[in-house]
């Protein structure tokens, strides 16, 4: 019975139709999707900190308005995430545990600090823009809620990618110690955007079955490979290196041959011992217990109105 159940629902996905929550599925793609999504909504919502650490320290008021508006774009992401998540049966309460006890993961990129203004810049430019290249073809995810919640996640990463460029545009026409920043900045956070796309399919365990349940539209090292194609030339505009020596054109191919990423440095990261694991959980449990009161004040007055209506009714 299963056996045919799961025949019609691969035939589902091979003609395109979107899977949605009340439609049968295999137990595998509930867990694979819970997975995805999660760590998602997770990356999202420890995306704000090394951001948020610039937020007072902005270099003037349009800048800090933007980069209020692009933090708070962020938690809006998590939570269209997680609600998409909890379509599939799984409480936020649950998610929001395995965050903060460290059992789940999330985007390794957030683990490295923000040391200068021009990180602001750069995480627009490479993380976003890496997010973007990974999120677009998410949009034709086979799962309905997280598709639709990608379309307008990448409305909003696409506004910031170029936030975050002008910023960069900005320092490159500037004093000598501003293009020193910004050259400092692409240093450090080059190869780790690279890692956003995660391992090389060769050791990618889910790659294969989502690409078959079309979660995944493309593998990772695909889209590596054209977000560093995207990145040269933008590069040469600012007027930085890429800090990769094995960075060039290879006429045969049609792309740029770029150098081998440190996978330990990777792995060491995403098993939690990168530069800001540590505090970056920290800070994000402190800032939910610091909001424990918003909460019960929310479901207090929801409780209350509820009381309401039941009277007048
Ligand atoms: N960091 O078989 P694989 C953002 C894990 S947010 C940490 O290739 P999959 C933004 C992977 O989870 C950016 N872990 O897995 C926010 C798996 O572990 P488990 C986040 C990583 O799922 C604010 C194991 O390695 N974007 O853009 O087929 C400001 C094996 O990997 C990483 C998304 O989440 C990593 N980099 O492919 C600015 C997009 N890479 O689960 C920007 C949606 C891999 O077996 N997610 N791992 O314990 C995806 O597209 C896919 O999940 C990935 C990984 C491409 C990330």
């Amino acid at each position: 019975m299963d056996n045919l159940k799961e025949k019609a629902f691969q035939d589902k996905i091979d003609q395109d139709t979107r899977i949605e929550p009340k439609d049968w599925m295999p137990e595998n793609y509930r867990k694979a999707l819970i997975r995805q999504i999660s760590q998602h909504a997770h990356s999202e919502i420890v995306g704000m900190l090394p951001e948020g650490n610039w937020v007072t320290r902005a270099p003037n008021l349009r800048r800090k308005v933007a980069l209020l508006a692009k933090v708070q774009d962020e938690a809006g992401h998590g939570l269209y995430l997680y609600a998409a998540a909890e379509t599939l049966g799984v409480s936020r309460d649950d998610l929001i545990d395995q965050l903060h006890t460290g059992k789940a993961k999330y985007s390794s990129i957030f683990n490295y600090p923000t040391i200068s203004w021009a990180d602001m810049g750069t995480i627009g430019w490479l993380v976003d823009g890496a997010a973007i290249m990974n999120q677009v073809p998410l949009c034709r995810c086979s799962y309905g809620p997280y598709a639709r919640a990608m379309v307008r996640v990448c409305k909003e990463e696409s506004f910031h990618q170029r936030q975050g460029y002008e910023i960069l545009l900005t320092l490159s026409r500037g004093t000598e110690a501003q293009k020193q920043m910004l050259q400092d900045s692409v240093n450090r956070w080059w190869w780790p955007s690279l890692m956003m796309f995660g391992p090389s399919d060769s050791d990618s365990p889910h790659s294969a079955q989502s690409m078959a349940w079309k979660i995944k539209r493309f593998s990772n090292d695909e889209l590596r490979q054209r977000f560093v194609d995207a990145c040269v030339d933008q590069a040469r505009i600012l007027g930085v290196t890429l800090p990769d020596p094995d960075l060039k054109w290879n006429e045969e191919r049609g792309h740029y041959d770029f150098g081998e990423i440190d996978w330990d440095e990777f792995w060491q990261v995403v098993k939690g011992h990168g530069p800001c694991n540590k505090d970056r959980i920290e800070t994000r449990v402190k800032a939910y217990e610091d909001g424990a009161w918003v909460r019960e004040a929310a479901t207090a007055y929801a409780e209350k109105q509820a009381k309401r209506k039941e009277k007048v009714a």
